[in-house]
């Protein structure tokens, strides 16, 4: 090629290069989300037949026994539950409760991605009670901008604290007999951990999430997922322990107005699946800009 062209070819690739280095903006994916949802509009809702994920949590071997906590710092946290037990595991006949259970990605029959359809935010409120100086529910499940109402039923004082690495952290007193505080994650996240400030063993946890295809296994550990697009899908069960919780992984495909199994198992011993490399979460691209 010519001197002319050899010019021009290096100025496009720094063209191309400095576009992509604005696109990806400024390192933090802050905001991101929200300008896509605004300022794009392209994004569809699906409409067409939809199918149902649905399994049974297990949990394998001897689940760790539920310990009782101590409450004397507040009186009447041991009034009002004098038999306060951690709840981390619940397990009963070997099935595991509290277990969030939900689509990771994949792709829509014929179609494009599933967090490239729009889904609609549902208007009512998800309800996070304080109640025996325990939360109710343990582990719950909101979708972005979804209103989240939490409610004291304790004559005590409550501090609920969320600690998100995506949405902002805050923490609110929210004293005996005071109004419902209502909040909501603007960021897709899992899960959030909620803590008390007032008192160190209350804890939850939330999913927030850009679609409704989530679920928490009951106390049989039973879940069911509906409204499914037929598709093949990364269904992940995410459990709390250690740092970040635990996770199982499975690819499940959903026929048109059928259902699909996916049924996980924890605790000990488990016959470890690991992910083949097509379930592997797919890479994103490096931002060239930065190092
Ligand atoms: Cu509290």
């Amino acid at each position: 090629m010519n001197r002319q062209t050899k010019v021009w070819l290096v100025l496009s690739i720094a063209l191309s290069l400095l576009v992509l280095g604005s696109a990806c903006g400024g390192g933090a994916p802050t905001n991101k989300e929200s300008a896509d949802a605004g300022a794009s509009g392209a994004a569809q809702a699906y409409s067409g037949a939809t199918g149902t994920i649905s399994g049974v949590i297990s949990y394998n071997g001897t689940p760790p026994a539920p310990k009782k906590i101590d409450t004397t710092a507040d009186a009447v946290c041991g009034q009002k539950n004098p038999n306060l037990m951690t709840d981390d595991t619940i397990v009963k006949d070997g099935k595991l409760a509290n277990t969030f259970v939900y689509i990771k990605e994949g792709s829509v029959e014929g179609g494009k991605k599933i967090g490239e359809y729009a889904w609609t935010t549902p208007t009512t409120e998800v309800q996070l009670d304080q109640n025996g100086c325990h939360y109710a529910p343990h582990v719950l499940g909101v979708m972005v901008n979804q209103k989240l109402k939490i409610t004291n039923s304790d004559a005590t004082q409550h501090n609920i604290h969320p600690t998100p690495k995506l949405n902002t952290e805050w923490n609110q007193t929210q004293a005996n007999g005071a109004p419902p505080i209502e909040k909501s994650f603007t960021r897709a996240e899992q899960l959030i951990p909620v803590k008390c400030n007032q008192h160190p063993w209350m804890k939850a946890y939330i999913g927030v999430m850009k679609h409704p295809f989530f679920k928490v296994s009951n106390d049989t550990g039973a879940y069911e997922i509906s409204g499914v697009p037929p598709g093949t899908y990364t269904v992940v069960a995410w459990r709390e322990g250690g740092a970040n919780g635990e996770e199982k992984t499975m690819q499940v495909t959903v026929p048109a107005s059928g259902s699909a199994k996916a049924d996980f198992a924890f605790g000990a011993a488990t016959t470890s699946t690991k992910p083949s490399l097509q379930m592997m979460p797919a890479i994103e691209f490096p931002m060239l800009h930065k190092r």
